[in-house]
């Protein structure tokens, strides 16, 4: 196998980017990142050209592996579990669990992640427009997963499931956006976006995304 190729997106923006990404730092798996950025034509309707040319889905992130293309994050993050079974919890039964919270994000919390776009230059600035009850909703939803989550299985260490797995890969963005937009959380669930930010793989991350020259005027405005 050759050194697989991840495509992402702006470090600043691209959140479905962050997690594979995470995922394959992690699970100590080599790769080599190549960036696309975001915005100008095509953006926002999967016709970007540059990612058209990489991605069948015309979205990042996607990973190439020799001639296999693995195009969704989550997709890339179970690849990456093949490649590495410690990014899932060994017990089957936290494994479910930790595979139905991975889930949960990648297919929802849609009013959350359209009113708290991730920047991640923005640092605790509230929201311009109120938040609304479904987004208050997504905030409860999380709070209350990752405070039960934390009880049931995080044990002694600062993750979901005593160590990192996918599923702390996939809220990662999530905490960013709470930190970004001042939204208050319980103790328990502080505590672990805490813990995902003061991850030193996050940190290099976030260190690449304030060097970034780009500038989205939609995401800044917010
Ligand atoms: N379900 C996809 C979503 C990927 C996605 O929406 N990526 C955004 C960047 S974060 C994108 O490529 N947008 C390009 C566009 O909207 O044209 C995944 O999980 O990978």
């Amino acid at each position: 196998m050759t050194i697989p190729i991840l495509y992402i997106g702006n470090k600043t923006y691209s959140s479905w980017s962050m997690r594979p990404w995470l995922a394959l730092k992690w699970g100590a798996i080599a790769f080599e990142e190549r960036q696309i950025p975001l915005g100008g034509p095509g953006y926002g309707r999967s016709k970007i050209p540059d990612v058209l040319a990489v991605s069948p889905s015309g979205r990042v992130p996607v990973l190439h592996v020799d001639d296999m293309i693995i195009w969704d994050s989550l997709a890339i993050c179970e690849w990456a579990a093949e490649q590495n079974p410690t990014l899932w919890p060994q017990e089957p039964a936290a494994r479910a669990v930790a595979r139905s919270a991975a889930a949960e994000m990648h297919a929802g919390f849609a009013a959350l992640r359209g009113h708290y776009s991730m920047n991640l230059r923005r640092k605790a600035e509230p929201a311009k427009q109120p938040a609304g009850e479904n987004v208050l909703a997504d905030i409860a939803r999380i709070d209350a997963l990752w405070s039960e989550l934390r009880g049931r299985f995080g044990g002694a260490g600062a993750c979901l499931f005593g160590q990192r797995s996918i599923a702390d890969a996939m809220f990662t963005p999530v905490a960013t956006r709470f930190r970004s937009y001042g939204v208050a959380l319980s103790a328990p669930a502080q505590a672990y976006a805490d813990a995902l930010l003061a991850d030193p793989d996050f940190q290099d991350w976030d260190a690449a995304a304030q060097q970034e020259p780009w500038f989205m005027p939609a995401v800044d405005s917010l």
